[in-house]
């Protein structure tokens, strides 16, 4: 976030561009990194000791999942102190023993920034839930029950919104009669963002961070803060128990006004290169450009959430055929809709997501071209990727065997939530075992020991038995590695401009299996191809001839194709099952660039 002066007014194309957009995030997800004192969960320590290995890999940025003081109840995203650390995960000397020992090397950190809600153990809650008359009362959403309605009687809720880890938004505090509202858990009661209270609260926090040394947030949920004060019922799906209240809170009438002056009051006095990236679900097109454009001084970047959504039905666990073209249409809107103003964060996989070889690849007998074809496609989009912890290595999902093997919460309740509507445990467990988010938890693969090299105590939660074979000192020592091509994609960004400031071509964008784009800068352009195929794929590239005799600058297969096992027509090149192919050629005008070609 370039910081001072500019907000109001477009810096000249002249201006550097923003140091985040050559650079690489790794997300680290605390509780399955690295444990340094055998109790089964990761630390801080543990992160300290495995930096090289990130340096090897050659990110710039580490994301930290939360490690604040927090009951845990939904691993941390419940935060009880914003100004200390678990005792889980460490101490603020190891905190700051982790940050030094980053900025040492070169790498920055941004912490998780967790304000939509607390948890309800922190001391703001504990005294807004005291009495109905505690100055801190109006910090948090509390409401009496449904006009007409006794407290605690069914739908006696003040809204029929129902919660993102199943039941409804509300919770009954008997005490005071009241309800108070919890979009997630009811251990995360939401803050009340109306209150300038607690948003100058929230403002004083993050100053605290910066002070100490971190280079910016990812901020949970950024763009629930905003609710409609009327707090308006919402539609409810047939069949549906629980009406959907996400129009009266994402992106909600104030939302704008807020991050906006956050910023001024956080970062615009700051000269240090920082980073801010909003985690906003539901968000679209139209709403990021507002939230990036560095104009406007809100965010850099957001998370969106189509591509994730894109193998699901009416809800999550209702699980849809993945296709690549609705994958290529909302790519090429997003790439499409941010190519002038904005900027685009790109990910597969977070602490949130299964793994994605595992979803759109193949982590069978394919994994490893399909991990670095998956890898290519998305580093060479016009945008700041992310990569979560272990993707590099080509991790899978996780074989979960019953309910038992889940700690999620949100997987948890939905089991409970399932049956007691009646759904068969295999139904339910279907679901879960393609989509739940533990398949991002297992702990870090770092060798083929019993457990990974990740503990030498009893990991919270198993061990993918894939380690073996799958794992950080096996992919280190192996050239060919999915570690080693990521470390090169990596470089890429850093060294071809094209790759972090070319503009975004679409090609065969009706190919089934094939996704293919051009990059272009610098008098340079870059062809990219990917094929999403366990076959042989031929697809019609403009040039495609011409192509074929520039250089390769990347491609995920060390042997070279035999002659005759390519042979394709004029227009077409022919890709092996989940081929990466990136070539690069000087962007000579007479050479066709547009879809349609010349
Ligand atoms: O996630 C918000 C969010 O959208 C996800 O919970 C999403 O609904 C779900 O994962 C899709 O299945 C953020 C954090 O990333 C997540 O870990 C937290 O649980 C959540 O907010 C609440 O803090």
């Amino acid at each position: 976030m370039n910081n001072q002066t500019d907000a109001g007014v477009r810096s000249p194309a002249t201006e550097a561009p923003a140091w985040w957009k050559t650079a690489v995030v790794y997300q680290i997800y605390p509780r399955s990194f690295a444990d340094s004192d055998g109790d089964g969960i990761g630390d801080l320590p543990g992160i300290t000791s495995r930096l090289d290995y990130l340096v090897q890999l050659g990110v710039d940025v580490i994301w930290l999942s939360p490690v604040y003081r927090s009951p845990q109840d939904d691993m941390g995203y419940d935060i009880s102190d914003y100004q200390d650390i678990d005792s889980t995960y460490g101490t603020l000397d190891d905190f700051d023993a982790l940050l030094a020992a980053v900025h040492q090397r070169g790498m920055r950190l941004i912490m998780d920034l967790v304000v939509n809600h607390t948890s309800d153990e922190h001391p703001w809650f504990v005294e807004s839930r005291s009495s109905r008359d505690n100055p801190k009362r109006d910090w948090y959403w509390w409401r009496p029950a449904r006009s007409g309605m006794r407290a605690g009687d069914p739908g006696a809720e003040p809204t029929n919104w129902g919660s993102a880890f199943s039941g409804s938004v509300w919770e009954l505090d008997e005490t005071s009669g009241e309800y108070y509202l919890h979009l997630f858990s009811r251990k995360q009661p939401d803050l009340n963002w109306e209150n300038p209270e607690v948003r100058q609260a929230v403002y004083a926090m993050m100053r605290w961070w910066l002070d100490r040394g971190v280079d910016g947030f990812r901020m949970d949920v950024i763009n629930f803060i905003s609710k409609d004060p009327a707090l308006p019922d919402g539609h409810t799906r047939r069949g549906g128990r629980y009406g959907d209240g996400r129009d009266h809170y994402l992106c909600g009438p104030r939302i704008h006004e807020f991050l906006r002056e956050m910023h001024d009051e956080v970062f615009a006095q700051r000269t240090g290169e920082l980073l801010t990236v909003g985690e906003m679900p539901g968000v679209t097109v139209a709403e990021a450009v507002l939230f990036t454009d560095p104009v406007r001084a809100e965010v850099d970047m957001v998370f969106q959430f189509e591509h994730v959504s894109l193998d699901e039905g009416a809800i999550k666990w209702d699980l849809q055929p993945f296709q690549l073209l609705d994958l290529k249409g909302s790519f090429g809107r997003w790439q499409a809709g941010l190519a002038e103003v904005g900027w685009n964060s790109l990910y597969w996989n977070n602490h949130d997501q299964p793994r994605v070889v595992s979803r759109f690849g193949n982590d069978g007998s394919h994994r490893v071209l399909a991990a670095t074809m998956l890898a290519t496609v998305l580093h060479l989009h016009r945008g700041t990727p992310y990569i979560y912890q272990g993707e590099e290595l080509g991790m899978t999902n996780a074989p979960f065997d019953s309910i038992d093997d889940f700690r999620d919460i949100e997987s948890v309740n939905h089991y409970a939530e399932a049956l007691a509507s009646g759904r068969s445990p295999d139904e339910i467990l279907r679901g879960l075992r393609a989509k739940s988010r533990d398949n991002a938890r297992t702990p870090m693969q770092w060798d083929d020991t019993p457990q990974a090299g990740f503990t030498t105590g009893t990991p919270w939660i198993a061990v993918n038995p894939n380690h073996t074979e799958i794992n950080a000192a096996a992919a280190v020592s192996d050239q060919d590695s999915t570690f080693h091509y990521y470390r090169r994609l990596i470089e890429l960004r850093h060294t071809e401009p094209a790759v972090a400031h070319g503009d975004f071509t679409m090609h065969a964008a009706h190919d089934e299996n094939v996704y293919a784009f051009v990059r272009r800068a610098n008098d340079v352009q870059l062809l990219v191809l990917g094929n999403f195929s366990d076959e042989v794929s031929r697809v019609r590239i403009p040039d495609a001839a011409q192509w074929q005799t520039a250089e390769v600058l990347i491609s995920n297969y060390v042997a070279a194709a035999e002659s005759d096992e390519l042979a394709g027509a004029e227009d077409e090149i022919v890709l092996r099952p989940w081929e990466a192919l990136v070539y690069r050629r000087p962007d000579n005008p007479l050479t066709a660039s547009s879809p349609g070609g010349p």
